[in-house]
Order: structure tokens, then sequence, then C-alpha cells
């Protein structure tokens, strides 16, 4: 258990604003406040309701501060589980520093990253699961990220988890019955019924780390590289996708030199989008080392938009192209469709078969929606999966839910195979304790460490 001292940090992000706030947790949170808080209303003050609002000066060594209101909340019904007082002062860097400084002068130690979430854990406001689906809503780039992170944050979310454990618990408790009165000929559960409850409870967890598998594309985001031979028109699309960020484009071959990156919205999918330097075989050494960086971006990007010029005849620039990004995932552009076209387009479709091909004008914007649709049911292709289902997202949770999948097979192949239900009872007990990883029963120090070094500080 951790100490139960009174712990401060400012809560809002570093900067000015109109309001700042500065939170305390803990036992003495309404006294360090009292010993600067002059309110307007001393009384009501004095009683510290939960859940009220005192309009008031704060001051310290007969220095005014700053005039602040000041939100009492009493434990047990609080984020933390413990006494929090928020004040809400004027959004200085000065000021909020100088607030913090004398909280902590008179009692309050600086609270560590995500210490205020760690305390709500270990006071059982929440699951584990839950306290890291604050940190994903926080950072959330898109609407359904977030949607993700607050299904996971609510308790219905945290439920299914505790039912599909509850299950477990059940068979568990099953088998430990027969095998207590295994000599007492005594009416036991029969081993179908709980073979059926386990599968059921297998299925269920397979179903939960399948949708997360699929839904993490919304919360990790993917990455997108736009290739082609120099002069396409790769950056007149980068900057149609990343919402008229001006790359420079100019008429001359080889205008962009390095990798250029944004992070765009794709119906949802958070993408970083990256322009490249363009191919060609002649090319002096600036523009090989550019070149140089576009194979290297190609090499880790997840999808390939690769833009070949509709005026232009097929040609040696663009088969070098094609040698690079034959092997990934990708969409072809074929862009300046305003133009006559001179480029017979099977001679791109025939060396890049199974890609998806969208015509377009970047330069007259026509049919950009096109590739985002593209794109999308691209990233969509075999993730059918229903979004409502996904209660668990990153990568610890997925992985210690297959731990209990493979315990959970385990245990149905030992019972079926008539091994000893103390055998039986050892793979069951494994899948609890992976179950247990999710929700923060038996997470080591260890886990909760890095789960809650991810939490920026005050929250
Ligand atoms: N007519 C027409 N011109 C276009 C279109 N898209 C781009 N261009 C023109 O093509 C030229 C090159 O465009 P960029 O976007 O700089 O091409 P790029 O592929 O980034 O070129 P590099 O960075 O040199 O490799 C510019 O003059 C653009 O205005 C289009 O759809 N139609
Ligand atoms: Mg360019």
């Amino acid at each position: 258990m951790y100490k139960s001292d009174t712990i401060a940090a400012i809560s809002t992000p570093p900067g000015e604003g109109a309001i700042g706030i500065i939170r305390l947790s803990g036992p003495d949170a309404g006294e360090i406040v009292s010993g600067i808080f002059k309110p307007v209303n001393p009384k009501s003050w004095r009683k510290k309701t939960s859940y009220t609002l005192h309009l008031g000066t704060l001051s310290f060594r007969s220095q005014e501060l700053d005039q602040v209101i000041v939100s009492v909340m009493k434990a047990p019904h609080t984020y933390t589980g413990e006494d929090v007082i928020e004040i809400n002062c004027h959004g200085g860097w000065l000021i909020l520093n100088r607030i913090l400084d004398t909280v902590i002068e008179l009692g309050a130690r600086p609270a560590e990253p995500g210490e205020f979430t760690k305390r709500a854990f270990l006071n059982g406001k929440m699951q584990l699961s839950q306290a890291e689906a604050v940190v994903d809503l926080i950072r959330a780039k898109t609407e359904q990220a977030a949607q993700i992170a607050i299904r996971q944050l609510k308790p219905s979310g945290a439920k299914k988890i505790m039912d599909i454990r509850n299950a477990i618990v059940d068979c568990l408790s099953h088998i430990e019955a027969n095998l207590d009165f295994s000599d007492q000929n005594l009416d036991a559960a029969p081993v179908s019924e709980v073979l059926n409850r386990l599968d059921s409870a297998r299925k269920s967890l397979e179903n939960t780390v399948e949708s997360a598998k699929k839904a993490r594309i919304f919360r990790n985001g993917i990455h997108i590289t736009i290739v082609g031979r120099t002069n396409a028109g790769k950056s007149s699309l980068a900057n149609l996708l990343m919402d008229n960020k001006r790359i420079i484009v100019t008429s001359v071959p080889g205008t962009t030199r390095d990798v250029i990156e944004e992070v765009v919205n794709i119906c949802g999918i958070p993408v970083v989008i990256a322009d490249t330097a363009g191919i060609r075989i002649h090319s002096g050494k600036v523009e090989e080392l550019g070149q140089k960086m576009t194979m290297e971006k190609v090499k880790t990007t997840d999808v390939v938009l690769a833009v070949f010029d509709l005026s232009r005849k097929f040609g040696p620039d663009d088969r070098k192209t094609i040698n690079y990004i034959r092997s990934k995932k990708g969409i072809i552009v074929f862009n300046k469709r305003d133009l006559r076209q001179r480029l017979e387009t099977a001679d791109v479709a025939d060396k890049l078969p199974g890609w998806p091909a969208v015509q377009i004008s970047a330069k007259k914007r026509r049919d950009i929606g096109k590739i985002k649709e593209t794109i999308y049911k691209l990233l969509m292709e075999d993730r059918d999966f229903d979004i409502e289902n996904v209660f668990i997202s990153n990568s610890r949770q997925i992985s210690v839910l297959e731990r209990a999948i493979t315990s959970l097979s385990g245990a149905s192949r030992a019972l079926k195979e008539g091994v000893p239900e103390d055998i039986v009872s050892i793979d069951l007990n494994e899948a609890l304790k992976a179950i247990d990883q999710v929700t923060g029963r038996e997470a080591d120090d260890s886990v909760l460490e890095k789960v809650f070094s991810r939490f920026c500080v005050g929250k």
C-alpha cells in the first residue's frame, strides 16, 4: 500500500490559460488549503461540505497570491477516493507555481506522474484497465479512439472482464468441489457442464482480444508514405491530405528533398502521412540523399500511396519506383487526370497486382475524397468488428488475455482427456492470474510503475 500523505500538482497544461487548477489529494488537503485561504463565506468553508465551491483569496506570509475558487470533494466519493481540493486560480505559470510551492511548503508532497489515478486504482475506484483508459482518452487523436477509451473507462467495460473472471472462478470452484468430494461419491457438477462454461468464457475472451486487435489501429494509428517519380504531384497530393500544409510545389523535378510528415485524421484513424523526395534514375548528389531517405521510409511504412503522372508515358523512373514498393501494401494514385493522358494505366496496374487504383487531379482538387475512402477500405479489410465490443485496447492487456486463453484451452483439453482435476485447476488458476493482470488485482509493482509512468503530472 502507499503512504496516505497529501499530494499536490498543477493539473492544467503549462502555458497561459483563463484558469489553472492545482489539485490536492489526501487527508490534509483541506487543512493545508485552510492555511492560506481567506474565504468570502468562512462559515460555509468551515463546514467543507462535499461538492461545494468557495470564493476567496489566497495569501501567504501577508502576500496575496490570487483570487480563487476552491472546490471541495470529500472522501470516499472522489476521483482518488480521498479528500480532494482543487484550487481554480488564474492560469499563469507564475501564479500556479507560487501556489503549488506554497501548498508544498505547508506539507503537501509534489505528486508523481499519474499519482492521482494510481491512488484511484489503489483505493479500488477503478481497475487497472480503466486507469490505462484515462491516458488513452487524454491522448486520443480521433473521435473513434476517444470512444474506445471511454468505453474502457466505463464501469460496464470493466464489468465485462469481471463477468468472464467470475465464470472461470465458478468452473474452478466446481472442479475443486469435485476434488474435495471425490471420495464421498457425491453428485458433483458433470464435467460436460464445466466444459461448456469454460468454452464460453474462452470464446468471450477470444472475441475481446480479436476486437481489441482490430481496433488498435484507431488508437495507435498508421503510417502512410507518398512515393513516385519526381514531378508526379506527390507534394500537391500531400498538401491536400494534410489540409494545405504548404509543402513547396514547383514544376521543377526534384523539389522535395526531405521526408515531410504530418498527422491527419482519416475516417477516425490517426494517420502519419509522409511526403518524400521523388524517385528518378539520373539525379544529383542531394537528390540521391533524398531518395535514400524515401527508401528507408518505405521499408517501415504501413501503406504506400504510389503516385503516377497520367500525362507522361511509363518510364524508367516509374519502374524504379515500383521496384521499391512492390512488396508493400498500397494504393495506386493516377494523378493529373485533367491533362491529356499518355500513360497506359495497365503498365502500372499489371506490376502492382491487387493494389486498388484511384484517378485524381491534385491540382484541380478532384477526387481527393476517393483516396481517403480507398485508404479507409484498405485499412479496414479483414477488420470486420463492432466497435461497441471493444473494451480493452493496449498491447499489455491483449498479451495477458492471450495467456489466459492459452490456459483456458489447456484446461478444457485436460478435462476432455480425463487428466486429474488438480492439474486442471492449475491451468484455471493461471488463467485467473492473467485476467487479474488486466484488472490490476495481481499486477506487480513493475507493471504499475510502467502503466502510471505514461501519465502526466497532475492526473
Ligand atoms: N495539371 C496538373 N498539374 C499538377 C497536378 N498535380 C501536380 N501538378 C503540377 O505538377 C508539378 C509538380 O508537382 P509537385 O506536387 O511538386 O510534384 P512532386 O511529385 O512533389 O515533385 P518532386 O518533389 O519534385 O518529386 C507542379 O507544377 C504542380 O502544380 C495535377 O493534378 N494536374
Ligand atoms: Mg514534392
